[in-house]
């Protein structure tokens, strides 16, 4: 079954993000709390952060006779002003969920086979204790592996595979936004944000905003592009709910958005429409930018874009003519193509050349807010060099992260030394990594395998031990800074006890650490972290404010033009905004984004390209039984031109097969999609017998995705994966 239209309007309806519940959006200035409400122990509303997505929404607990009945959205939080989406709204059945995991367990049965026996938390601390240990007096603490995914209590993790002396922490941005992360950083030597809400004329690469959401962009398009009619632009080889609210859409040739943007670059400089100010004062290499371009023509983009010449012209005009209030928009899933550094950059450049730096409307770095940090013991750093040689294969990449397909390929290779254990936490590699059997065959290499999990993931059925953490709801977490054009601080507090024997990550922590000889470095409680944190909040009562209302930000408009001054130094190597790198010219990369031609599927061949809807997160929310009302199986987008021609009825079932698996899933036969690629979506295929709404139903992306990396960042590359397609 796949989504219609209507479902998708419904959606949007049902989770408040209608043009006209947008329009009526103002910036943190409504108060929830200023309506007089009383409460009991059983009957209360408490302000607490959604963990649902990266978004981290402010949302209000109602609780009635000691259960969550109903989350409501926060106004006071400018990030994601009054809005929960639906996923935001089904948290509650995260909580009541009867697949979740309710105790620790301990497999007693093959990797895989579901054999589960229910322990106590010392047996299963202990367990994971003299596994570890055993890893570490054999290989060394280097040995072992801990993998994580953002989320408020990451930092506790982390922390414990640091002072475990494991140089291998692994997160995820290099399966979500490197390349991105990286090329802003290259050019401005930070990333922005984008202010859509002010601006006049909006490009987006896919970045489907209107599914994929991220707080405030998704909003500020509704009130900035919808509303005030500010142009959107959007290039997609799909036909998607943002694509349906665009003035225009493409469906370019995947791969190729870098001619695009190169083309547009073109044009701009040799119509003399650059900002001549900003370029003169705040960027290095304009000149070799010039060059540079000559031969990336409007003409030569159509062959490759398979977008009209005289469309990226007259695209190009409109957007320097809309200058500081045009912008290239870099989206965040980056993980695309093998040189999507190169095309993120691209984008970079043409933002700084129109001259849109920190202007309204315009990309602005963004502004943070003070908190306090609790003072723990520290350890002694980690001794080893990295297992995925960071250093020398991608000297330029966030070392702290890690390069996980790398990583990966060194683990199985067992170069430049062997991983025998791996600890996880709030992460589900065997759907975010692609091709699944090898993620599988680094898992039959691991001596031992500890997940810390809300539910049965993937990944934790083929563990040794699983540790069921607090739903969100349930506990309270470190507060958070969320800076952007309107920064804001949040905190999540315990709503409700843990209904289940369950426990919060910090104690799941300190369990292994009192076993593991590292009691001392984790020695407080949550209440005394968030204390200390509260304590450098510019705020008269920082506790009880945050108690109370769950969020701060700093009152007034946010102010543009902070480091639009000749003196201002740009954290790059010279001080400025580099059109051209000598930094990547010195690491042996193009110093200038250079195009090359993606490869092509042959005629039998589909080019698999992934993405969003709005009411799944990732993998992962499938199976809550309110979300899957909106789709309970994923579909195969195909077109009908080569769907006829292979003889595939819409809803038949076909088979996808790649170099490195064949998944069978139903076909969905739509002029929504171009001819040359198919498209599905992720979180179905299970393999996990207790997501029992999804086990076994659809198929999973990973199990057919090839492993690929952009050269630069080492961010994944999701769609350069070639894929037969045939009815099964
Ligand atoms: N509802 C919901 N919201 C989310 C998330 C979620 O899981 N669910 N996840 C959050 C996270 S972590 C992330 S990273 C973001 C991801 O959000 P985005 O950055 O928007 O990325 P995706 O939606 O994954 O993919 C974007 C689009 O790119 C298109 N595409 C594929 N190849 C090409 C190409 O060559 N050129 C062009 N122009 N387009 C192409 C795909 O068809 C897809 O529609 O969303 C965030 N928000
Ligand atoms: N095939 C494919 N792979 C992808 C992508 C794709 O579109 N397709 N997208 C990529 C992107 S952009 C990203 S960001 C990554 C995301 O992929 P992951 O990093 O794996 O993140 P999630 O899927 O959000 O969540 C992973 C696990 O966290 C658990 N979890 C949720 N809440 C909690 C909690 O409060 N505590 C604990 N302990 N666990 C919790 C969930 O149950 C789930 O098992 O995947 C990347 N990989
Ligand atoms: S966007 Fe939705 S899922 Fe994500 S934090 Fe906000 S309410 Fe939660
Ligand atoms: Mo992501």
């Amino acid at each position: 079954m796949g989504t219609t239209r209507m479902d998708r309007r419904l959606f949007l309806k049902a989770a408040g993000l209608t043009a006209g519940a947008a329009a009526t959006l103002e910036v943190g200035c409504l108060s929830y709390f200023k309506k007089g409400r009383s409460a009991t122990a059983d009957n209360r509303e408490v302000p607490t952060t959604c963990e649902l997505c990266p978004n981290k929404c402010s949302a209000i607990a109602v609780v009635e006779a000691g259960r969550v009945k109903k989350l409501n959205p926060n106004p006071e939080n400018p990030k994601s002003r009054d809005m929960l989406c639906a996923r935001g709204n089904a948290a509650i059945k995260q909580v009541y969920d009867p697949d979740r995991l309710k105790q620790p367990m301990i497999r007693v049965g093959a990797r895989g086979e579901g054999k589960w026996k229910p322990v106590s938390w010392d047996e299963a601390f202990d367990f994971a204790a003299k596994k570890l240990g055993e890893a570490k007096s054999k290989y060394g603490p280097e040995s072992t592996l801990w993998s994580s995914t953002e989320g408020f209590q990451e930092v506790f993790f982390k922390n414990l595979g640091l002072a475990f002396g494991s140089p291998n922490l692994v997160r995820h941005p290099t399966l979500c936004l490197a390349s991105v992360n990286l090329a802003y950083s290259a050019t401005f030597g930070t990333v922005p944000s984008f202010d859509l809400l002010n601006s006049k004329y909006v490009i987006m690469s896919g970045a489907n905003r209107f599914e994929s959401i991220i707080t405030p962009d998704t909003m500020d398009l509704i009130g900035g592009v919808m509303e005030r009619k500010a142009k959107l632009v959007y290039l997609d080889p799909r036909f998607t709910v943002t694509a349906s609210k665009a003035d225009e859409w493409y469906p370019i040739k995947p791969g190729t958005d870098l001619a695009f943007i190169l083309a547009m670059i073109h044009v701009i400089i040799a119509e003399n429409r650059h900002s001549k100010e900003f370029v003169s004062a705040y960027t290095v290499g304009f000149e070799q930018l010039a060059e540079h371009v000559k031969p990336y023509t409007p003409e030569w983009a159509e062959k490759e874009t398979e977008i009209p010449g005289k469309d990226i012209t007259r695209i190009a005009r409109e957007f320097a003519d809309a200058g500081a209030r045009a912008l290239y928009y870099a989206g965040r899933r980056s993980s695309w193509y093998q040189n999507d550094f190169q095309m993120r950059r691209a984008q970079a450049i043409l933002n700084a050349i129109v001259g849109n730096w920190d202007q309204m409307g315009g990309m602005v770095p963004n502004a943070k807010l003070p908190k306090g940090e609790f003072l723990f013991m520290p350890w002694d750093e980690p001794k080893a060099p990295r297992v995925d040689e960071i250093e020398k294969h991608f000297p330029l990449a966030a070392k702290g992260d890690g390069v996980y397909l790398k990583l990966r390929e060194n683990v199985l290779s067992g170069k430049p030394y062997p991983i025998k254990a791996w600890m996880v936490y709030k992460q589900d590699p065997l759907n975010a990594m692609p091709d699944q059997s090898k993620t599988l065959k680094m898992i039959e290499q691991m001596d031992f395998i500890g997940v810390i999990d809300v539910q049965m993931s993937d990944l934790a059925w083929y563990a040794d031990v699983v540790f069921p953490e607090s739903a969100y709801l349930e506990r309270t977490d470190p507060v958070e800074v969320m800076p952007g054009i309107w920064p804001a601080v949040v905190f999540r507090q315990q709503v409700v006890k843990p209904i289940h024997d369950t426990k919060p990550n910090l104690e799941i922590v300190q369990g292994l650490a009192k076993r593991l000889g590292l009691g001392d470095y984790f020695d407080y409680t949550i209440e005394q972290w968030v204390e200390a944190e509260f304590k450098d909040l510019p705020i008269p009562m920082a506790a009880e404010h945050m108690k109370k209302h769950g969020v701060w930000a700093a009152s007034g408009q946010p102010s543009y033009g902070k480091t639009l001054n000749p003196d201002h130094r740009f954290v790059t190597k010279t001080g400025k905004v580099e059109l051209f790198s000598e930094r990547l010219q010195e690491a042996g990369y193009d110093p200038l984004p250079v195009y090359a031609a993606p490869k092509q599927p042959r005629s039998d061949q589909f080019r698999l390209v992934l993405g969003r809807v709005g009411y799944f997160t990732h993998a992962n929310q499938s199976n809550n039984v309110w979300l899957h009302e909106f789709m309970k199986e994923n579909d195969l987008w195909i077109n009908p031109k080569p769907a006829a021609r292979l003889g595939i009825q819409n809803g038949a079932t076909v088979s996808v097969t790649s170099s490195v698996g064949s998944v069978k899933l139903k076909a969905r036969v739509t002029e929504e999609i171009r001819p040359d690629c198919v498209f599905m979506l992720h979180g179905f295929g299970k393999k996990s017998k207790m997501q029992s709404l999804v086990y076994n139903v659809g198929a999973s992306d990973a199990a057919v995705l090839e492993t690929a990396w952009d050269q630069v960042s080492g961010n994944a590359a999701f769609h350069e994966t070639f894929v037969k397609v045939a009815t099964a």
